[in-house]
């Protein structure tokens, strides 16, 4: 007890703010600080205090890694070693001083030491075992194990999220865009929701890994659906899990600044059409944006969109399409509110897997994005 509360008590303390600057660092340790200060929301003075403080606590080296493999050596293996008593430190100091040995630890259980080595092919490693090794005074016995492959290095290891005792996967972005990919095509709700919960725990960019990871997924299970290699069925299994992912990373977008205000933004899917998760995705993007928004839904008749325009004083109203069937009600859209005289006053934009640049120009939509980030940049510069 006593020892372990030593432990604790001699530990550092790393806050939330330094495992996710830590969490960066891991990706790329040449990460200039006002990458770092943008990605966390902090000053580069206070990325720098606490890259010095963590350098100093011994918490964080930053090192050149060499690979092995890349080199010419692709040949990795761990061997135990057993030694005659009183003869490990010796062994172990013999060892650590060949060329092709990357680790040296003493160890309890069948053996006394472990070694990692590195040979660049099976007889280099042979001679290693049957000449060095061998003939090494004290080494009683070796077991040497062939590694096949690494999932998991010691410099990918995160302390579990504070107040926890509870570690989470901690995924690079590439890892994250992969796994959200897989859970959407593989139609698996749970797993969807636990590469998000992962996303956030890893302190990963949200909406990169929804518009990188689980909308590519969504549109891949399109072409599925349209080469007739999927059902009705299984695109409603791959909604609900693109829909679990989106909540979870949803609740983590940074919320709207005080006092910030881009104007009044109507948003609904057109009438016929029940595709409404990228205009949920559009919904979040605007809100976050500071932008106030007023949702209609989905399966939106053109007369409602005409009516929230006017009611709520629209700057910009928004219609997505997703159906080449239902797309013409983006058009209506234009010609109704041209006949209620609101036209000049509001912005239209329009999007949706069945809208293009082409579609927007020949109904006169104001403006046109294929992704909710740039619908946003959009919209401000037309309000600009
Ligand atoms: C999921 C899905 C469904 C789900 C929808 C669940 C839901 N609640 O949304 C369900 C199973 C219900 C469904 C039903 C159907 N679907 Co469906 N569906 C899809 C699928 C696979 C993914 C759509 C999606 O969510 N994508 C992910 C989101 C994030 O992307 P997004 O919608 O494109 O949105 C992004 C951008 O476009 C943009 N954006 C979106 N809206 C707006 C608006 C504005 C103003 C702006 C600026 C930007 C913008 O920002 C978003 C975020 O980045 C698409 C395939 C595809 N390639 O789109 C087919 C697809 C749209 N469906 C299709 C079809 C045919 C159907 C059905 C007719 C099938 C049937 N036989 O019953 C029905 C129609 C029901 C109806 N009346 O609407 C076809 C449409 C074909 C066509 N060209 O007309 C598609 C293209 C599949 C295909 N390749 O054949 N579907």
């Amino acid at each position: 007890m006593d020892v372990q509360q030593n432990r604790i008590q001699g530990a550092v303390e790393v806050d939330a703010v330094d495992r996710q600057l830590l969490r960066l660092l891991r990706d790329d340790g040449r990460r200039p600080n006002a990458e770092i200060a943008r990605a966390l929301g902090v000053s580069e003075h206070t990325v720098r205090k606490r890259l010095d403080r963590l350098r100093d606590k011994g918490v964080l080296r930053i090192i050149g890694l060499l690979d092995p493999a890349a080199t010419g050596f692709p040949v990795d293996v761990l061997i135990g070693i057993g030694v005659r008593h009183g003869l490990v430190r010796e062994v172990g100091r013999r060892l650590a001083a060949q060329g092709c040995v990357a680790f040296v630890g003493h160890t309890t259980g069948r053996y006394d030491l472990i070694v990692e080595a590195v040979f660049q092919d099976n007889d280099a490693l042979l001679a290693f075992l049957g000449d060095t090794l061998a003939t090494m005074r004290g080494i009683t016995k070796t077991e040497a194990f062939h590694v096949r492959g690494v999932e998991k290095f010691k410099y990918m290891w995160d302390l579990p999220a504070d107040g926890s005792s509870e570690w989470r996967a901690t995924l690079t972005k590439g890892e994250a865009i992969d796994q959200a990919i897989a859970s959407i095509l593989a139609m698996d709700e749970e797993a969807a929701v636990r590469v998000a919960e992962d996303v956030l725990a890893s302190a990963l960019d949200p909406l990169e890994v929804l518009e990188g990871g689980f909308t590519v997924g969504m549109r891949k299970v399109g072409d599925l659906f349209a080469g007739e290699e999927m059902g009705v069925h299984e695109l409603a299994l791959a909604a609900d899990a693109m829909k679990g992912a989106l909540g979870i990373l949803e609740s983590a977008m940074p919320r709207r600044v005080k006092g910030q205000d881009h104007g009044t933004v109507v948003i609904g899917t057109v009438e016929g059409d029940v595709h409404d998760i990228g205009k949920t995705i559009l919904v979040t993007m605007f809100e976050v944006s500071g932008f106030t928004v007023h949702d209609l839904g989905r399966n939106v008749p053109v007369d409602v969109f005409v009516k929230a325009v006017e009611d709520h004083d629209a700057d910009l109203v928004g219609s997505s399409a997703l159906m080449t069937t239902t797309m013409f009600m983006q058009q209506r859209l234009e010609l109704a509110l041209k006949a209620a005289g609101l036209r000049d006053r509001v912005k239209t934009m329009v999007g949706g897997g069945a809208a293009t640049q082409g579609w927007a120009d020949k109904i006169g939509a104001d403006i046109y994005a294929d992704n909710a980030t740039d619908a946003v940049l959009r919209a401000k510069e037309a309000r600009a």
